[in-house]
C-alpha cells in the first residue's frame, strides 16, 4: 500500500497526556514530557501516537469536557509546543492523530456560557438542546433519557432572576453539555476545527463518542422498539451525513487525513456502515476488545469482524485496552473474563501472574491479526489495573455519578512508571513540587519502562519486538488471514505464505505446527511444545506450489 494508506497496517499508541510524562514537576503530564519520551516511542516501534484530549478544560471529565478546541490546556504546555510536537514526531517517523470531540462541549465553552446567559428559545441556545421540564413547574426532566455516566441525562439551569428555568440535555455529565447537530453552526464550527489540527499536520483525528451526535428531534422517551437507524441518541441514519463531508474535507488534503471513529455498537453490521466507502476510514474494534478470554468467542469476533470489514473495504482495527476500560492484565486474570467494563475488585497476586500471561498472549494475537491496532499508553508495560485508589483522589465522573458503586476508570490512568525504585518512577523530574495526580503502587518498581528495557523477558521488550517482526514481515499488517487445522481450543492462522500465529487457550501444552523458525514467543517453549495461555509467531517453511 502507499503511504497515504499507512492506517490501514498502522500500530497506534495512545497517549493519556494527563498520566504519559510529567515535564514541570507539578504531578500531571504534560507535552514537554511527551516530547522527551519521544525517542521512547520512536524505538517502540509503533506509527502514530493518538493524544486524548489535550485542549483547555476544567477536566470534570479528564478533558473530555472541552472549553477550547484550539487550544492547549495550560497544565500540558501551549499550541506552539503541539506544533512542535507534531513535527518533531513525524520526523522520528510517528504520525499525530488529535483527540475531536463532537458530541459535546464544557458546560465552561463560550457557546454553553453564552446559552446560560441568553433566554429559552434565544439562538445561543438552539446550539445545545434545551427544553422546559415537565409537571408542575417543569420540575420533571424533559424526558426519560439517562446519562451513560449514570442519573438523569438532563439537568435544570437558572434563570436570570434565579428561579428554575429550563433544562439541557447532557449524555455523559452535566459539566458535558450535547450540542445540537442540527444546528448549522454547530456543523460549520466542527469543520474549522478539524481544518485547524490538519492544518498543524495532524495525520488523522479520533472522533469521540461518534456514534451520538444526532437525536431524535423531538426528543421523545426511549423506545426501545425502533426501527435501525431510529434510536433516539444513537447510531441514528442522520449521524452518517456528518462523516460523509468530514470524508470530503480530510481528502481535500494533498496528504489525505484519517478519520477514526469511536462507536460503541453491539451490532457489528451496524458499525460497518460507518466504514462505507466515503464515510470513516476505520473505527475502534470494542467487540475484540470485550470478548472473553475464550477461544471460540476469539475466533468468533475475529472471523466476523474481517468479514464485515472486508465487504466494506475498510481494514479491521483490533485493541485491547483504552482509557475507559479495566487493564488486560487485570481483566484477564479474573476467572470469568468477559467483564471488559466493570472493575471487581480483589484480583489476587496469583490472577495477576496468569493475567499476565494472557495478556502477553493477547499482544501477539493482536498484532498479528489484519488490519491496525492500538496500544494504550502502560499496555506495553502490562500495568495493571490500580483496584485501590483512595476514594479521596478518584477524579472519574463515573464514580461519582454512580454513587461511588462503580469504580470509575482511573485504574486505567494512573502516571506510567519510567524509572526508579519508588513513587512517582521518573513520571515527575527529581525537583519536582507536586505528587503525581493520582496515585502510583509502591509495588510497581517492576514494572518501570527502566527495569523492562533490562530485562530480556519483559512485556515491554515483547511489544518491541512483536511491532518490529512486524515491521520486517510484509505478511504482517494488512491482507487476509488462513486459518490452520488445530487442536480444540488452540487458535492458528498463517498471514501469507510463511509467517503463522498459535495461540493454545486449551488448559494444556500443544505442539507447534512445522516450523522453520520461532519469530517470538509470548512465554518460554517447553520442549518445543506451547504452554497454556500462550501464543507464538512462527515462520512456516515455503513450498513451491502453495496450498
Ligand atoms: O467514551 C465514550 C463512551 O461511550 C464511554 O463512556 C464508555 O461507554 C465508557 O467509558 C465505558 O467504560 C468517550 C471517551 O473515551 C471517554 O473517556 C469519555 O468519558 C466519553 O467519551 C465522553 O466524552
Amino acid at each position: 500500500f502507499d503511504d497515504d494508506a499507512w492506517w490501514r497496517s498502522a500500530v497506534i499508541y495512545q497517549v493519556y497526556v494527563r498520566s504519559f510524562a510529567d515535564g514541570n514537576g507539578d504531578g500531571t503530564g504534560d507535552l514537554a514530557g511527551v516530547r522527551a519520551r519521544l525517542r521512547y516511542l520512536a524505538d517502540l516501534g509503533v506509527d502514530a501516537l493518538w493524544f486524548s484530549p489535550w485542549y483547555p478544560s476544567p477536566m470534570a471529565d479528564g478533558g473530555y469536557d472541552v472549553a477550547d478546541y484550539r487550544d492547549i490546556d495550560p497544565a500540558y504546555g501551549t499550541l506552539r509546543q503541539a506544533e512542535e510536537l507534531i513535527a518533531e514526531a513525524r520526523e522520528l517517523g510517528l504520525r499525530t492523530i488529535v483527540d475531536i470531540v463532537p458530541n459535546h462541549v464544557s458546560d465552561q465553552h463560550t457557546w454553553f456560557q453564552a446559552a446560560l446567559d441568553a433566554p429559552p428559545g434565544s439562538p445561543a441556545r438552539q446550539r445545545f438542546w434545551f427544553r422546559p421540564g415537565r409537571g408542575a413547574d417543569g420540575a420533571e426532566p424533559p424526558n426519560d433519557w439517562s446519562s451513560i455516566f449514570g442519573g438523569s441525562a438532563w439537568t435544570r439551569t437558572k434563570n436570570a432572576d434565579g428561579t428554575p428555568g429550563e433544562w439541557y440535555l447532557h449524555l455523559f455529565a452535566p459539566e458535558q453539555p450535547d450540542l445540537n447537530w442540527t444546528h448549522p453552526l454547530v456543523w460549520h464550527e466542527h469543520e474549522q476545527i478539524l481544518r485547524f489540527w490538519f492544518d498543524r499536520g495532524a495525520a488523522g483525528v479520533r472522533v469521540d463518542s461518534a456514534g451520538l451526535l444526532a437525536k431524535h428531534a423531538d426528543l421523545p422517551d426511549l423506545d426501545l422498539d425502533h426501527a435501525p437507524g431510529q434510536h433516539v441518541h444513537t447510531d441514528r441514519d442522520e449521524v452518517h451525513d456528518i462523516y460523509r463531508s468530514w470524508r470530503r474535507l480530510a481528502d481535500s488534503y494533498p496528504e489525505p487525513r484519517a478519520l477514526i471513529g469511536e462507536i460503541w455498537l453491539p451490532d457489528l453490521e451496524r458499525l460497518a456502515r460507518y466504514l462505507r466507502p466515503g464515510e470513516l476510514h476505520t473505527v475502534f474494534n470494542f467487540d475484540f476488545l470485550a470478548c472473553p478470554w475464550e477461544p471460540d468467542r476469539l475466533r468468533a469476533s475475529i472471523e466476523q469482524s474481517l468479514h464485515l470489514h472486508e465487504e466494506v473495504g475498510a481494514p479491521a482495527t483490533w485493541v485491547l485496552s483504552n482509557h475507559d476500560v479495566t487493564r488486560p492484565v487485570t481483566r484477564y486474570g479474573r476467572a470469568d473474563t468477559s467483564f471488559a467494563f466493570e472493575t471487581k475488585r480483589a484480583g489476587t497476586a496469583s490472577d495477576l501472574i496468569l493475567g499476565k500471561r494472557r495478556a502477553r498472549a493477547a499482544a501477539l494475537l493482536m498484532l498479528a491479526l489484519p488490519g491496525s491496532a492500538y496500544v494504550y499508553q502502560g499496555e506495553e508495560l502490562g500495568l495493571p489495573e490500580v483496584e485501590d485508589i483512595d476514594p479521596d483522589r478518584i477524579q472519574d465522573p463515573m464514580h461519582f455519578r454512580s454513587g461511588g458503586v462503580d469504580p470509575g476508570r482511573d485504574g486505567s490512568r494512573v502516571p506510567v512508571p519510567w524509572s526508579g525504585t519508588a513513587p512517582p518512577y521518573g513520571f515527575s523530574p527529581d525537583d519536582a513540587t507536586g505528587e503525581p495526580w493520582l496515585p502510583q503502587p509502591a509495588t510497581w518498581a517492576d514494572l518501570t519502562v527502566e527495569a523492562q528495557q533490562a530485562d530480556p523477558a519483559s512485556t515491554l521488550r515483547l511489544y518491541r519486538d512483536a511491532l518490529r517482526v512486524r515491521k520486517a514481515a510484509p505478511a504482517l499488517g494488512d491482507g487476509t488471514l488462513t486459518w490452520l487445522d488445530t487442536p480444540a481450543d488452540v487458535l492458528a492462522f498463517r498471514r501469507g505464505d510463511d509467517v503463522a500465529c498459535v495461540v493454545n487457550l486449551s488448559a494444556d501444552p500443544v505442539d507447534l505446527p512445522a516450523h522453520e523458525e520461532v519469530l517470538l514467543a509470548s512465554a518460554d517453549l517447553e520442549d518445543g511444545r506451547l504452554d497454556s495461555d500462550a501464543a507464538v509467531w512462527l515462520r512456516l517453511p515455503t513450498h513451491d506450489t502453495p496450498e
